[in-house]
């Protein structure tokens, strides 16, 4: 059983590259944006509470964020394996995933996606011409992004270095090289 964190800045691919390891690997897809996105499209209260902090490039906090995992987890019991793309993104949403996990009889291992500034922003934006994505239109909103990546998400990284289960890949260049890239890294854990 194999179960990812897909780790990286905003635009990093964590979601293009998602779909790939979750075919080759027979992955459950566990995407906290994705959720809330489909939870603003629903215009729930927590569709309402999770759009106040995105549209700012802003985290959503922690305790609804880790309550919405956790069922979705508990809602699909018996998978081969989870890829978490999005999540955790602070550490203590990657320690109540450890624990989690830990009660499962089961670890995680995360990869992550180097991609610089500049292409996060290029890729972003150009998603945005489309997306209809409001925190991928505007400058100050992806930068805002970014550093909250940087301030807050980071740690994730270091916290599962320091036990031996991190690895990344670069992020940069084709979409297919980087899936293989992946592909490589995720076959040799
Ligand atoms: P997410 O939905 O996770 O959004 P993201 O980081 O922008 O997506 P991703 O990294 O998957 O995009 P991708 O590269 O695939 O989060 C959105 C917001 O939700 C957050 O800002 C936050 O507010 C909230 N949120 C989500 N999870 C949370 C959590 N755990 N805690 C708190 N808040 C949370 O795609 C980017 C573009 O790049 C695409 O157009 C793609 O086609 C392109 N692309 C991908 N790979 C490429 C390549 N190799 N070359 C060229 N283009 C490429």
């Amino acid at each position: 059983m194999i179960n990812l964190i897909l780790f990286g800045p905003p635009g990093s691919g964590k979601g293009t590259q998602s779909d790939f390891l979750v075919e080759k690997y027979n992955l459950h897809h566990i995407s906290t944006g994705d959720m809330f996105r489909s939870e603003i499209g629903g215009k729930t209260e927590l569709g309402l509470l999770a759009k106040s902090y995105m549209n700012k490039g802003e985290l959503v906090p922690d305790e609804v964020t880790i309550s919405m995992l956790k069922k979705r987890v508990e809602d699909n019991p018996g998978v081969q394996g989870y890829i978490f793309d999005g999540f955790p993104r602070t550490v203590p949403q990657a320690e109540a995933l450890d624990r989690m996990l830990e009660e499962m009889g089961q670890s995680v291992n995360l990869v992550e996606l180097k991609v610089g500034d500049d292409e996060l922003r290029r890729r972003l934006l150009e998603r945005g011409k489309t997306s209809g994505r409001a925190d991928d239109t505007n400058v100050d909103t992806i930068n805002n992004r970014i550093q909250v990546y940087k301030d807050n998400t980071i740690p994730v990284a270091t916290y599962y270095d320091s036990h031996g289960k991190a690895a990344f890949v670069e992020g940069e260049g084709a979409i297919e090289e980087v899936t293989n890239r992946l592909f490589n890294v995720v076959d040799s854990l």
